[in-house]
């Protein structure tokens, strides 16, 4: 039985942030072992690269998708691509652990019935930082976003519609999911610089899976 003082973690919980918004905590925990051997499968076949964006700026996330379309940025700007520009392929198929997770994950947070058709995986190494943004480049801003976090933790900003609105802050663990849409769609968004850790599963790194309907 657990004491006060062990690090069991809590079990899973639903904590409600903004209509259309909901933190799974532990959502994706129990099942750790194969979502990672999905991502490698993934990997293998399309990279992580670190892509370059309109203003000319290596990103410090490693990226790469899966799904019938693929997020990319480049000079030309953002936009979602059938294909890696990498390869010059068709991205590898969306494994079906991954959308049966992304397809729970939505109905616990009120969206019965999404439908990804991408799944962009970032890569975070300590000192990694994505600045405040909004996805705003999918066709569909009915369906929800889901996002996994996996391995190192992660601070979070939630803000409101308008970049000036202050964030609110939250710490994404291993095995947490955020769903958002909605009223909360078009919010601003973010990850604050990563903190250098050793996670037992994916050591010095996080890995975040957002899944998406884009087309
Ligand atoms: C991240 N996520 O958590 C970056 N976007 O690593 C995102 O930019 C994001 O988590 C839309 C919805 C959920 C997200
Ligand atoms: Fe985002």
């Amino acid at each position: 039985m657990a004491d006060l003082f062990d690090s069991a973690p809590e079990p899973p919980r639903r904590e409600d942030i903004a209509p259309g918004a909901a933190l799974l905590r532990g959502f994706a925990r129990g099942e750790d072992r194969a979502l990672i051997e999905a991502i490698d499968a993934v990997v293998a076949r399309a990279p992580f690269r670190h892509m370059v964006t309109p203003g000319g700026h290596a990103m410090s996330v490693a990226m790469t998708s899966c799904g019938s379309a693929g997020w990319v940025t480049d000079r030309r700007g953002y936009r979602y691509a059938s294909d890696d520009p990498d390869s010059a392929q068709p991205w590898p198929q969306m494994p079906p652990v991954l959308r049966d997770l992304a397809q729970r994950a939505a109905a616990e947070a009120g969206f019965a019935g999404f439908d990804p058709d991408a799944c962009l995986i970032n890569r975070y190494v300590p000192g990694a930082k994505m600045a405040l943004h909004q996805d705003k480049d999918e066709r569909d801003f009915s369906a929800p976003i889901v996002s996994v976090s996996l391995g190192l933790p992660a601070t979070f900003q939630f803000g409101g519609l308008a970049r000036s609105d202050k964030p609110r802050r939250y710490e994404l663990r291993h095995g947490d999911v955020f769903v958002w849409g909605g009223p909360t769609r078009l919010v601003y968004h973010g990850v604050l610089t990563l903190k250098d850790g050793e996670h037992p599963l994916l050591g010095r790194q996080r890995i975040n899976l957002t899944f998406r309907k884009a087309l």
